[in-house]
Formats: structure tokens, C-alpha cells, sequence
């Protein structure tokens, strides 16, 4: 107990002698990271640059299974088919019989190990080659709390089907947009390269907003857009506000990548990754200004709903604070928020926009809602 109390009674000193120029708060970079920061105030706090003699399973987990990743898949993943080899992983893919399976390959993930929200991730990686190769770095969310899939969201990195190789394809799905309905958000990128040379994809993963790159090249940007989602929680359609992990596997034909069959000739297929990457921002040294004043609060069609502007801010907003009838009452991820119990009657409410440094907005105009 004792030394409990010295250890709280130091931090708090700690605090009181740095809180003029918040240095307690700037991020330190991961310790012997390749590359440490970037510009614009990057830091690494999470990587593998796979230079060891076998996969880290302090940072990654083998999924041992056959059951054909929801895709009719034809693999069966094992714990053999992930190895590593001069800085690079090399997920193969092989023509063997395994359990009742043609095919054996390897999917790893960083569940519960490298969990991740918002930030920056960079994937270094060449696509294998041959008809019936499906490839993917992904993400799925590490704790599901908007329910299975896809309620709680899929965020595709990268994807890539052998049969149709000069392209590679960036994708959400979520419960209001996902591919067994067809109304999944993603966009297709010609790049022939993909499997002949390492390819650098980015994802930066700010609230409510998602941008992938290639190869330094912004390809692709997802904005939740409160005003075409007036009829769901915000989740159903952009349940992006929560941890999410990261998936590296090599799939052998499926509903997507055995569209057009599997050529048995291309096997062995191998998958290489050269490193994952995660940064964080170090807001607390670039972020400067506080979030404007929010101008414009409107009543959503969904029940005891509202949503408002996203407010200018040099970094961005973290989350909202909303104000009920003059007395805070929650906290909101994105720019929409669904009161839960709210009284019949006629209500003040007023938001409050606040950064990642938690500098805040002045409170907005009083919006009135009536229910
Ligand atoms: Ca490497
Ligand atoms: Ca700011």
C-alpha cells in the first residue's frame, strides 16, 4: 500500500512540474523500429519486420481451421505454411491433401496481440502468382461489439484474385454495406505490378474516415457521411470506432478468388510480406488548434437522433461531448448520436467537439429537439 502511495504521489508531481509543455504526453517510438517516425508526427508503436527465424507468436496467432473462411474456401490453414526467410513472410499456399482438404495454406492474425484504433498501418507485399490465389491483408474487429459479421465491420486492405492479376481492391463492409447484399463501399486499383514487386499499402484511420494508399499514392477515402445514414445508428453503417486486428492470408479458390477454377500447375504459391507497421499521430507535438464551433445540429430520421457537422480542426476530432438541456450527458464517436430514454418534450441540445489533445470546441449553437 505504501509504495502504492509513493508511486501516485510522484506521478502527480511528475504531472505538476510538465503540464506547461505536455512532453509527459508526446508518443515514444517502439524500441529498435526500422523506421520510427514519419513525417507529420507519426510515431511506430507496433511492427514485425519479420526478421526472425520464425513467425513471433507474441505478435501473432495461427487460425487452424478448414472451414473455408465463410467463401467456400478450399484450403485447410495450418500452422506450418507461414515461415520466414531473409526479412520476409512467406504464406504458401500447397497442393496437399489435409483433413479432407486439397489444398493446405496459412492465415495469421494479431487478435488480442496488435489491436488497433485509428492510426496509420503500412503493409509491405508481393501477391503470389496463378489462377485460384486469393490474398488478403485485412481487418476485422477485435472484440465484435456491433454483433457477427458484418455488423461489426471489415476494413479490406488489400485484396487480390490471381485470375484477374493486374488489379488489386479496397474494401468496407458493415451491416448497412457489405457484399452479400452488394452494397459493399470499395474501389478496384489497376496494378500490375502487384505481383512482381513489393508493394507498400497504407491505411490512415482517422474518426469516421478511412484513406488507403499505394505505394505513397492516395487510392481510395471512406467519409461517414451522417446525412445518408439518417435512417441507422451510425454503427450500421460505419461501425469503425472500435479496435480492430490485422489478418495476413492466402486463400485457394473460393466465391471470389475460384471464380474462374484453380490452375493446379501454380503450386507452390507463396505470399510474401516484407513488414507490418502501425503509427500512431504524436498529436500532443503537432496539434495546435482547438475544433471550431459546430454551426449546423439536425434532427436524424431515425428516432431520438441527431447529427451535426464535422467542425474544422487542424488534427481532427477524437469525439464529441453532448450537452442535454444544459448538463453534459454522453460522449459520441462520430458526428450522429442516438438518445436512448429521452423524455417527451421539448430539449436543448449542444455539442462539444474535442481533439486528440483534448482541446476543445466552443459549445454549439442550441439546437432545440422535440419528441
Ligand atoms: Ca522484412
Ligand atoms: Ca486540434
Amino acid at each position: 500500500m505504501k509504495k502504492i502511495m509513493i508511486f501516485v504521489f510522484s506521478v502527480f508531481l511528475i504531472a505538476l512540474v510538465s503540464c506547461e509543455n505536455n512532453e509527459d504526453k508526446y508518443l515514444v517510438p517502439l524500441e529498435g523500429g526500422a523506421v520510427p517516425r514519419l513525417d507529420d508526427g507519426w510515431v511506430l508503436k507496433w511492427a514485425d519486420e519479420f526478421d526472425g527465424e520464425e513467425l513471433d507468436l507474441s505478435k501473432w496467432n495461427y487460425e487452424i481451421n478448414g472451414d473455408g473462411g465463410g467463401n467456400n474456401e478450399l484450403q485447410y490453414y495450418v500452422d506450418t505454411n507461414a515461415t520466414l526467410e531473409d526479412s520476409i513472410l512467406k504464406i504458401t499456399a500447397k497442393r496437399e491433401g489435409y483433413k479432407g482438404k486439397n489444398y493446405t495454406s496459412s492465415r495469421i492474425t494479431t487478435r488480442f496481440k496488435g489491436d488497433f484504433l485509428y492510426g496509420r498501418i503500412q503493409v509491405r507485399a508481393k501477391n503470389p502468382i496463378g489462377r485460384g490465389t486469393w490474398p488478403a491483408i485485412w481487418m476485422m474487429p477485435s472484440l465484435g461489439q456491433y454483433g457477427g459479421w458484418p455488423g461489426s465491420g471489415e476494413i479490406d486492405i488489400m485484396e487480390y484474385v490471381g485470375y484477374d492479376p493486374n488489379k488489386i481492391h479496397h474494401t468496407i463492409h458493415t451491416k448497412k454495406y457489405n457484399h452479400k447484399q452488394g452494397t459493399q463501399v470499395g474501389k478496384t486499383i489497376n496494378y500490375p505490378t502487384s505481383n512482381s514487386e513489393f508493394v507498400l499499402y497504407e491505411l490512415i484511420w482517422n474518426p469516421g474516415e478511412m484513406i488507403w494508399f499505394v505505394d505513397g499514392k492516395e487510392t481510395f477515402r471512406v467519409m461517414y457521411k451522417p446525412e445518408m445514414n439518417l435512417d441507422v445508428p451510425y454503427y450500421e453503417a460505419f461501425p469503425f470506432d472500435q479496435p480492430f486486428f490485422i489478418i495476413l492470408n492466402l486463400a485457394v479458390g473460393g466465391d471470389w478468388g475460384g471464380v474462374q477454377g484453380v490452375d493446379n500447375e501454380i503450386f507452390p504459391a507463396t505470399f510474401e510480406i516484407d513488414y507490418v507497421r502501425y503509427y500512431q499521430r504524436d498529436y500532443y507535438r503537432v496539434d495546435k488548434k482547438a475544433p471550431d464551433k459546430i454551426e449546423f445540429i439536425a434532427p436524424a430520421r431515425l428516432a431520438n437522433t441527431i447529427y451535426w457537422e464535422k467542425p474544422d480542426d487542424d488534427y481532427g476530432v477524437k469525439y464529441y461531448q453532448v450537452y442535454l438541456d444544459g448538463e453534459y450527458y454522453d460522449d459520441a464517436n462520430i458526428n450522429q448520436y442516438t438518445f436512448r430514454n429521452l423524455a417527451k418534450g421539448s430539449h436543448i441540445i449542444q455539442i462539444v467537439a474535442v481533439d486528440f489533445t483534448e482541446k476543445k470546441s466552443p459549445k454549439s449553437i442550441k439546437f432545440q429537439y422535440d419528441n
